[in-house]
């Protein structure tokens, strides 16, 4: 299975192609567009945000709300796009701007900006919206909120028990399920928009009843931390990627952050399980069982209403870096986009691993191989 993407911030839309995706699963634009809808609202985004309506329309693939297994492809149209679009020559730091403004022969940063612009994770979060529709039929959710912004951060591990912790995540206009700490994180990001600054931070997104055995320590190109490290990178604004209690796992002795192995015969949901879940559910590249736990830490964005000096690509003179209208603060939103990374991922490999061209195929395949796990 793969994904495509095509378009620009401020052209006339975004294209999703998927390609490989199985018959048989159903799937709706409103299952995508309320997607879209979680990835647009949260505090700290800029005025696009509430300009765009973030309704797709899916072209191909699709018949009587079922895919067909042929390409699917769907489009997201751009409310808030130009024809005409005046050369911007001051690149910011922090962005794409140079660095591809000098790889592709121009002086005009736009041509890069417009695609490097994180609009461009509209269109993850379709594909991703896709896969998590075959997940779902496999059993498998997936969820992500707000650890931090700037230095506020949710130290306590949240409640995944809880059966309403998804609501109580959206209700949070930063997506972080503490109520007071969320508080103080829509204050720091007022004070950062007061400042004409940004925020970064870190979002987790978690995979739950993954069973074991799903990726393979046989070869480094297919060893699914990395397949999931990869993807979470790519996202605009990562610059860290952490599986599991990483970090603190590298600063502690080896007996207190490995993983126990537990057996009973009716544990739910597999009888081999760990008393605590250190490694994020991924051993040896493999998952082992446990819920797949992963962080992503974003940097600030990098345009900033008070911006730092830059040099004029013409004039070569120094001179403040270009401003437009931009967001301020966007883990909430990235945390959304994870989600959609995370999904793909493990739909591509569910795949990849399962086989079959259509839903029913797969989930047969599917559904024997967990009654061998509950088996053991
Ligand atoms: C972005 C700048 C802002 C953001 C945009 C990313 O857009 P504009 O320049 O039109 O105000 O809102 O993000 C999105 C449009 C989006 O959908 O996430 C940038 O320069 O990267």
């Amino acid at each position: 299975m793969r994904f495509l993407t095509a378009g620009e911030s401020h052209g006339r839309g975004l294209v999703t192609i998927i390609e490989g995706f199985p018959r048989g699963v159903s799937l709706s634009e409103e299952d995508i567009n309320l997607e879209l809808d979680r990835r647009r609202r949260s505090y700290g985004r800029g005025r696009r945000m509430s300009i765009e309506s973030e309704r797709c329309e899916i072209y191909s693939g699709l018949k009587d709300g079922k895919t067909i297994g042929s390409p699917i492809s769907i489009v997201l149209s751009n409310v808030d796009w130009q024809k005409e679009q005046a050369p911007i020559h001051v690149p910011r730091p922090g962005h794409a701007d140079l660095p591809g403004a000098i790889k592709y022969h121009t002086n005009d940063i736009r041509d890069i900006w417009e695609r490097a612009s994180a609009r461009e994770t509209a269109s993850r979060v379709m594909a991703g919206a896709v896969a998590k529709k075959l997940l779902k039929e496999l059993g498998i959710k997936i969820i992500s909120f707000t650890r931090s912004i700037g230095p506020i951060a949710l130290e306590k591990d949240i409640e995944v028990k809880d059966t309403n912790i998804e609501k109580i995540i959206e209700e949070s206009p930063v997506r972080c399920p503490d109520k007071n700490i969320s508080e103080d994180m829509t204050r720091l990001i007022d004070e950062a928009t007061e400042k004409g600054d940004t925020l970064g931070g870190v979002f987790e997104v978690i995979a739950f009843d993954v069973p074991p055995g799903i990726g393979t320590h046989t070869h480094w190109d297919r060893r699914l931390d990395g397949l999931i490290a990869q993807a979470i990178m790519s996202i605009p604004s990562v610059k860290v990627v952490e599986i599991g209690s990483g970090f603190y796992s590298s600063q502690n002795f080896g007996s207190q952050v490995l993983d126990v192995i537990r057996y009973n015969k009716n544990h739910s949901p597999w009888p081999f399980y760990r008393e605590t879940n250190f490694a994020g559910g991924i051993e040896g590249g493999i998952t082992n069982g446990e819920p797949i736990i992963i962080r992503g830490a974003v940097k600030p964005i990098p345009t900033l209403k008070k911006p730092l000096p830059s040099i004029n690509l013409i004039s070569k003179e120094e001179t403040e870096a270009a401003v437009l209208r931009s967001d301020v603060c966007i883990v909430p939103s990235a945390g959304v986009i994870g989600e959609a990374m995370l999904a793909w991922v493990l739909a591509d490999k569910i795949i990849e691993e399962f086989g079959g061209n259509t839903i029913e195929e797969i989930k047969s395949r599917f559904s024997q191989y967990l009654e061998y796990v509950r088996s053991l």
